[in-house]
């Protein structure tokens, strides 16, 4: 049995080592501090989050960032980036073996320009596949699979800290879902994306990543089982991503022992996707306790929220962002804001 060695991948390491460290600091300056000394408070979401050493980031469309205020406030906010759509298979493989990096490139060259980190999202997922990947079969479909993750990973290799390898892969009940990867690969292809992801770069953080998993429940439990496993037999796994879609009124009672538990393991974890629908103090506070539970956990190395206007979100029919759709902060800037400076 082959024993991962902690110190393997020395970026994220380095970085989950400095927010544990960060945090152990300022706990200790708090405590010697004498009553009544205000702490600086950061202004921006990405600079509060750097206090305990943490990224903030947003999922970002490179096609808007043309608008000004899109571009304003996601330059002064936040210091990660993801693309919300551009480094899938579809936009990235439309045919086999021809690759299209341009809107990724874009990304990449933004963030470059604002040293941002790059989360990368998402290799391999049943969603968002290529027409020509769709009907392969067998060793045929490991192949454009194994190519798949060679080519992006490896075109990407040195810009990414966290690549999402593996996109929901389980059911609610905790069983595998019935894509064409399982039905055609087995059990084994999700082992087979990350040992590919390794090899394509060694050195970003590789996640597993899903939703549904805001809770000790069936999903996260299964979840928790194959990192478990992963890491007994030297799969290399570095990370849990968590997306984290809420509402105002999901029951958010077992998230941090959630984190807590996959930090315990062994891996970081990553709050990968964050919104949540609704409004005013309630959603404000939804935030506030997703964002508090990050802070609480010393693996959890940062968050992204899934956009950051209500005018671009993927659900804007329950206004689940930060900034409304007029990019104005929203009571739930606020509540997190708060959180980071408190950390
Ligand atoms: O936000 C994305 C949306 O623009 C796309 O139409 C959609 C296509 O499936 O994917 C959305 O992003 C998803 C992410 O890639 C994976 N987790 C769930 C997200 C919301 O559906």
């Amino acid at each position: 049995m082959t024993e991962r060695l902690p110190e393997r991948r020395g970026r994220h390491r380095v970085r989950a080592a400095v927010a544990a460290l960060v945090t152990g600091v300022l706990a200790a300056t708090g405590a010697m501090m004498s009553t009544g000394t205000a702490q600086a408070q950061a202004d921006t979401l990405g600079a509060a989050a750097a206090e305990s050493g943490r990224y903030f980031g947003t999922a970002v469309g490179p096609h808007l960032l043309g608008e000004a205020d899109y571009a304003a406030t996601l330059n002064r906010e936040f210091t990660s980036v993801v693309a919300e759509n551009d480094m899938k298979w579809d936009a990235t493989e439309p045919s086999p073996g021809q690759f299209n990096f341009s809107r990724g490139d874009q990304l990449v060259d933004h963030a470059r320009s604002q040293g941002m980190e790059v989360r990368g999202h998402t290799l391999v997922w049943h969603a968002q596949q290529p027409s020509w990947v769709q009907g392969l079969t067998g060793d045929a479909l490991r192949q454009a699979m194994l190519g798949h993750i060679d080519g992006v990973a490896g075109h990407y290799a040195g810009d990414i800290s966290s690549w999402d390898v593996v996109n929901e892969a389980f059911e609610w009940d905790g069983s595998r879902r019935q894509s064409n990867l399982q039905q055609q690969l087995g059990d084994g292809w999700i082992e087979e994306a990350f040992r590919a992801a390794d090899a394509a770069d060694p050195n970003a953080t590789l996640c597993y990543n899903d939703y549904g998993t805001d809770a000790v429940n069936a999903k996260s439990d299964a979840i928790y089982r194959m990192v478990e496993d992963f890491l007994a037999r030297g799969v290399p796994i570095d990370c849990v991503g968590f997306q984290s879609h809420l509402d105002s009124t999901s029951d958010l009672s077992t998230y941090r022992q959630n984190l807590q538990r996959f930090s315990d393991l062994g891996v970081d974890v990553e709050i990968t996707e964050l919104d949540i629908g609704g409004s005013g103090a309630a959603q404000a506070d939804a935030y506030r306790q997703v964002t508090e539970a990050c802070l609480a956990v010393s693996r959890c190395t940062g968050i992204t929220i899934w956009g950051f206007t209500d005018k671009y979100s993927w659900r804007d029919d329950v206004t689940p962002l930060l900034f409304d759709a007029t990019y104005q902060k929203k009571e739930a800037y606020h509540a997190v804001l708060a959180a980071l400076n408190n950390a």
